[in-house]
């Protein structure tokens, strides 16, 4: 292949069809983003090119991976930032070169860097796709957990930060101390009250090193919620092929998605932001109905399907949804106990999202993994089904088949389908998760159970929880399929 069969911007002539328009003016660096993994790529660096092509800007995004690992930032450095977004649709594919991402960079490898970026005044958001465990937070009280091995380290270290809260607070203490308008925060996590979960995360780590400067913070940076939504499975070599068979040119960094896209933005940015309102971004007061919403109906239904599937063999989630009775109990899981829970705009309709998420979900073209979703299962059970859970017993009202979802969670533990076939288990807590998963449902109850980080005490003392969780996970010792067939009866 010669040099002009890779993608980068000087060969981008030759493949306007597939830019999103002919025009791009270079932008300078304005947004910073932490986690540059696929979904930011298919979700807010596609929202922020189309708002800068819609109404101009300074937004070029300069992408942060935090995992040590250079491979990403080489590959997409190599061909310019650029890559494509290659949507799959019933109707087919559709592959877009997005611009947007200006530069890469790799912690801590490029430290200097990011932090001159951070410092400079033209970066005016700091977006993060971290996930749940990026947070370090102690789950019982919302603050940045000081016994997390990298937290413990900033605090030791704090001009070599390597945490998502202790990078922020350096770079916020720099802003102080230039007298430089601070960057708004915007967390693109699913996780319940986002920007508010940051800010506690961040403040009390800041607490702990100055506080001061934790005060400034609590009263001059703004952290915006927001619901962000968009199925995003990991890249494939299918994915590498629908880029190269429509762009003629290699693309080691694809990104496959669905074609739907949703984000809804608390509209707080005092230094700024792109116009991303006019691209189907919705600003609102308050982003609580929607992000509820989606975690829990959508969110805690793609768990459910992902440890009921890798315990009775579905490898992804269309072909889940296609065994009618797994359809049948998600349906029902949806109308008769999670819709319910939900206090959402009049506006909102939730059974025709119910539909639409169940008319994604049999997307047969995006092949999203069931194990992909499966992983970091204690970080994602509790905003996702122990939530919905509380808030249902907390009205008197049964829980069924949410109970049989954190059933599957915990017989998935044991690391082996009921065919026999052995997975991994991927979690921060895999360790302690895995240490003992007894066979006996009373048991395995009691083990998990004990587990403070995942289930709140006062959740695992109702017998209203218990019982039925027994229940699950004795139905669940003859079979996924066998329980699924029992739990989609229910009336
Ligand atoms: C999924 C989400 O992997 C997972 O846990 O539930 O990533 C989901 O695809 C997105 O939140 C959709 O917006």
């Amino acid at each position: 292949m010669n040099a002009k069969s890779t993608l980068c911007r000087d060969t981008l002539g030759s493949i306007e069809l597939h830019l999103l328009s002919p025009e791009w003016r270079e932008p300078r660096i304005g947004i910073v983003h932490l986690g540059i993994g696929n979904f930011h790529r298919a979700h807010e660096a596609v929202y922020t090119e189309e708002a800068m092509l819609a109404a101009g800007g300074d937004w070029g995004i300069c992408g942060v991976t935090l995992q040590g690992d250079v491979t990403k930032r080489d590959a997409l450095m190599a061909q310019d930032g650029l890559y494509s977004v290659v949507e799959r649709g019933p109707d087919g594919v559709r592959v877009t070169v997005i611009r947007a991402l200006e530069e890469i960079l790799a912690m801590p490898h490029d430290r200097a860097r990011l932090f001159a970026l951070l410092a400079d005044e033209n970066v005016r958001i700091v977006s993060l796709t971290v996930t749940e465990k990026g947070y370090c937070r102690d789950t019982k009280t919302g603050d940045v957990d000081l016994r997390h091995k990298g937290i413990a380290h900033d605090l030791a270290n704090s001009a070599e930060p390597s945490t998502v809260p202790g990078i922020l607070t350096a770079a916020l203490r720099q802003r102080r101390e230039a007298g430089t308008p601070p960057f708004t925060v915007l967390s693109c996590d699913n996780l319940s009250h986002n920007g508010a979960a940051l800010k506690q995360a961040v403040v009390s780590f800041a607490r702990a090193v100055d506080g001061t400067l934790a005060g400034w913070i609590d009263t001059h940076v703004a952290f915006p919620s927001t619901m962000v939504d968009r199925i995003v499975p990991s890249t494939t070599d299918a994915d590498r092929e629908a880029a190269f068979d429509a762009l003629r040119m290699k693309d080691a960094a694809p990104v496959p998605c669905e074609p739907f896209r949703q984000w809804v933005i608390e509209d707080r940015f005092p230094t700024g932001r792109p116009a991303w309102e006019n691209v189907g971004a919705q600003l609102v007061d308050d982003v609580m109905p929607f992000e509820l919403a989606k975690l829990r109906m959508l969110n805690g239904t793609h768990s459910t399907l992902a440890y009921l599937s890798m315990l009775a063999g579905f490898a992804t989630i269309d072909e889940a949804i296609s065994h009618a009775p797994l359809k049948k109990l998600i349906h029902a899981m949806m109308t008769h106990e999670i819709a319910p829970t939900l206090d959402v705009p009049p506006s909102f309709d939730v059974l025709a999202y119910r539909d639409a998420l169940l008319a994604r979900y049999a997307n047969a073209a995006l092949k999203h993994r069931t194990a992909q979703i499966a992983m970091d299962g204690s970080q994602k059970i509790p905003p996702r089904l122990l939530a919905t859970i509380e808030a249902r017993l907390d009205a008197g009202q049964s829980i069924e088949r949410l109970a049989l979802a954190v059933a599957a969670w915990l017989v998935f533990l044991r690391g082996r389908a009921d065919d026999g076939t052995r997975y991994d288990i991927s979690d921060p807590m895999a360790a302690r998760l895995t240490a003992n998963v007894p066979a006996d449902p009373q048991q395995l109850i009691e083990t998990m159970l004990a587990i403070k980080e995942v289930f709140p005490p006062e959740l695992t003392r109702r017998d209203d929880f218990r019982t039925p969780l027994k229940a699950a996970v004795t139905c669940l010792q003859a079979g996924a399929r066998a329980a699924i067939d029992h739990y989609a009866g229910l009336e």
